[in-house]
């Protein structure tokens, strides 16, 4: 007998399994992202119909398919452009925009910058997991200098593109990091995001087990979820510099940024009134 979960009612559950490896960290990410949206929808500050999800390519990305809402798989690093098209068309809406380190940090890195900068009406959750998933595990932004990838077989020779820093530098309303092996904390700081205007950015820390894992190590998605955790530092109000992280220090979690400045689409619209004299809604 089929048993019902809770969260069934926000997934078009003809789709599930969904097409993640057993015991990858999305499975956690996308829980953790529809109870806050659920808490949003159940005190009445998110109404169902103007909640979207848009994504580009890859294993985070692919996230986009099984939410029961309005939603948007575009191509690889463009799923700012066209959220951000939606958000001042529909300006009622709450869009969220979900990819990996890749798709967000690297080929769209481009329009990442650019929407921070406007502080763009936006909720953008980036799980890193530190490599590219869905292409066959090979070295991203993100990962920690040092590491083997199926690209750098000798280490990974760069230095870790720290995504919180740069959202911070560049004027996000909202800036956090939470983890898969923190997932109460993550729910927490998802929650808030969803509630602001102006750009709000979450990174996640999760697990690729399959191409990351395995590869460094660790024989099973368990091993490598401990391993971590372990590595997981948590503070309240973190500073900016604390968010460099590496393999060997580890990973500071918390919110990094949390201001209230106008965002992209009222001052679009404040524009446009002017121009037309008034009466643009
Ligand atoms: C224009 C373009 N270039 C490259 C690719 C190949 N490609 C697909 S997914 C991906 C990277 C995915 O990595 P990431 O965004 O970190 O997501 P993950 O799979 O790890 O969740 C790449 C390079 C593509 N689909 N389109
Ligand atoms: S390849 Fe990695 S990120 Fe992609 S579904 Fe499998 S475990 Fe998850």
């Amino acid at each position: 007998m089929a048993v019902a979960h809770p969260l069934d009612k926000y997934l078009r559950t003809d789709r599930i399994p969904t097409m993640w490896c057993p015991g990858c960290g999305l499975g956690i990410v996308m829980g953790t992202l529809l109870r806050a949206v659920d808490r949003r929808i159940k005190e009445g500050s998110l109404k169902r119909e103007n909640v979207g999800f848009a994504g580009g390519i890859g294993c985070t990305a692919r996230m986009t398919l099984y939410p029961l809402f309005d939603s948007a798989h575009v191509i690889h690093g463009r799923a700012i452009p066209f959220a951000l098209a939606v958000k001042i068309v529909k300006p009622e809406m709450k869009m969220i925009v979900v990819g990996g380190d890749g798709d967000l940090a690297a080929i769209g890195g481009n329009h990442i910058l650019h929407a921070i900068r406007r502080n763009a009406d936006l909720l953008v959750v980036m799980v890193n997991n530190m490599i590219y998933g869905m292409t066959g595990g090979q070295v991203a932004p993100t990962t920690p200098r040092g590491l083997y990838t199926t690209t750098t077989p000798y280490g990974n020779p760069e230095r870790e593109m720290n995504m919180i820093k740069l959202t911070a530098a560049l004027g996000a309303n909202y800036v956090a990091r939470g983890s898969i092996t923190h997932p109460q904390l993550l729910e927490q700081y998802l929650y808030k995001a969803l509630g602001k205007r102006g750009l709000a950015f979450v990174e996640v820390i999760s697990t690729c087990p399959e191409l990351f894992g395995r590869h460094i190590g660790f024989r099973s998605p368990v091993d490598l979820y401990m391993e971590i955790r372990k590595r997981i530092v948590i503070k309240a109000k973190p500073s900016i510099e604390e968010s460099d992280y590496s393999w060997e220090k580890g990973f500071v979690i918390g919110e990094f940024v949390d201001r209230d400045e106008p965002g992209f689409t009222d001052t679009i619209y404040e524009y446009l009134n002017k121009i037309r004299g008034g009466g643009v809604q």
